[in-house]
């Protein structure tokens, strides 16, 4: 593929794309190029409307002036020292605000360039922390049908989706999956958190059952699953499995990785239900997709049960070279600051019901099989194109950003929505209406 345009690269062949249609694309390239606030802009300066953040990440909108000058300051002050044994003090001062702004005695951070790695973290901990108890036979892992957990070999074992797994042969042994909570026939064209399937979580008992508490390190989900189409929890799962892995000495972790920093109205969505989990995941919004960063929140208990021995002795060999990099703990600093200061985890509470409304109201156009909202999220299943799955999901996408000017995400035949927590009510409105036009574009 060649263009003229002189912000376009002459050869798209080099890149092997993450997640992509490579071959697609190439041929009709979507292409951004800048952008600030609520929009991107292409090369040739045509507007976008982000109704993603980004991939669920920019939080705080795009090209904040302040995340931007922190970014720009650090750069020019620090580029890079050694996490292992030495550290620079935006770590620590990061670390500290993280961990106020979780529940409970999440008290503990560990930092990771990105989700997958903050899932493999969390796995790896909570193994080791059995280990070093004495209960070195707790190995299993449970995850769950639909569950997303980056792409790590740790990830793609405990999630849920098929896709993901298939051509990586064994993967981790001793893993096990809860069912899925979603079942449109009972719960289709649900606001928020379904009323059926709470019972599901009982489930983790019979693997239990099956498998004994003894070999069991951890269970992990999603509070609200993402990337499989926005599977709100149903009323009284989380609290079930909470109250299971409780009674078994099973630890809980929940992978906010696109739930926290605001997205449900919360800090962590484990405040919004109200259940505290043992580790909890993060990544994304905690630099506002500025840098990429992601992180362990840990209690102080797993945390505190590593710090035994003598004292010069490394007490988790475990560690990326960019951990608690100094320009993503910058980033992740001013990121914080934008979202105290604007109050957006509460605008974004606020702003939820205008948005389930504006986004439930789609429920008549052609196609639409169940529309689920949630926080600032709403996913529209669109029935699919006989004998190709995927292909009405597709179309959409490049409909919306070639024509309606509108940057949305699809999971096969599900548009998702999930903007920056900076929307208006005005850019609501439009967003919901650039959706209902591309979805009437590929009926
Ligand atoms: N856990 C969860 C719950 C995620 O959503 C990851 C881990 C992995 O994060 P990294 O930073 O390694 O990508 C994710 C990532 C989508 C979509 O369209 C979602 C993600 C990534 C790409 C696309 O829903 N989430």
């Amino acid at each position: 593929m060649t263009t003229s345009h002189p912000n376009v690269p002459n050869d798209l062949e080099a890149f092997w794309m993450p997640f992509s249609s490579n071959r697609a694309f190439k041929k009709a390239p979507r292409m951004i190029a800048r952008a600030k606030d609520m929009h991107y802009f292409t090369p040739e300066g045509r507007p976008i409307i982000d109704a993603v953040a980004g991939l669920w990440c920019c939080n705080a909108g795009h090209q904040r002036d302040e995340i931007v000058a922190a970014i720009q300051a650090q750069a020019a002050e620090l580029d890079f020292s050694p996490p292992f044994q030495f550290a620079h003090p935006k770590a620590f001062q990061l670390a500290t605000r993280i961990a106020a702004l979780a529940p409970g005695d999440l008290d503990h951070v560990f930092f990771t360039n990105s989700g997958s790695e903050a899932v493999d973290t969390a796995l790896k901990i909570a193994l080791a922390y059995h280990n070093i108890r004495g209960e070195g036979a707790r190995q299993r892992l449970i995850g769950r049908e639909r569950g997303y957990h980056g792409v790590g070999f740790g990830g793609i074992s405990v999630g849920g989706i098929v896709s993901n797994r298939k051509l990586f042969g064994g993967l981790l042994n001793g893993v096990d999956h809860l069912a899925s909570t979603y079942d449109r026939s009972k719960q289709a064209f649900t606001r928020g958190e379904p009323d059926w399937g709470g019972h599901l979580a009982d489930e983790l008992d019979r693997i239990v059952a099956l498998h004994d508490a003894s070999t069991i390190a951890a269970v992990i989900v999603e509070p609200m699953a993402g990337s499989t189409g926005v599977l709100p929890p149903p009323t009284g799962y989380l609290e079930r499995l909470r109250a299971i892995c409780d009674k078994h000495g099973i630890l809980l972790i929940f992978d906010e990785v696109i739930s926290g920093f605001g997205r449900l109205g919360f800090a962590f969505a484990a405040e919004r239900y109200g259940v505290l989990p043992d580790m909890i995941t993060f990544a994304k919004g905690v630099t506002s997709g500025t840098v990429p960063m992601g992180g362990v929140l840990v209690r102080s208990a797993i945390h505190d049960a590593f710090m035994r021995g003598p004292e010069h002795v490394v007490e988790l060999f475990h560690g990326y070279t960019y951990s608690a990099h100094p320009l993503a703990c910058a980033a992740g600093l001013a990121t914080l600051d934008l979202y105290a200061r604007e109050d957006l985890f509460v605008r974004a509470r606020g702003l939820e019901e205008k948005f389930g409304d504006a986004f439930q109201a789609l429920r008549d156009l052609p196609n639409v099989l169940d529309i689920r909202t949630i926080g600032l999220v709403a996913a529209i299943d669109l029935a699919a194109i006989d004998g190709s799955p995927g292909l009405r999901g597709y179309r959409a996408m490049e409909h919306a950003f070639h024509e309606a000017g509108l940057l949305l995400r699809v999971a096969g035949d599900t548009l998702v929505a999930t903007p920056p927590l900076i929307i208006s009510e005005e850019q609501i409105a439009e967003i919901a209406g650039k959706f209902a036009d591309v979805i009437r574009a590929v009926a």
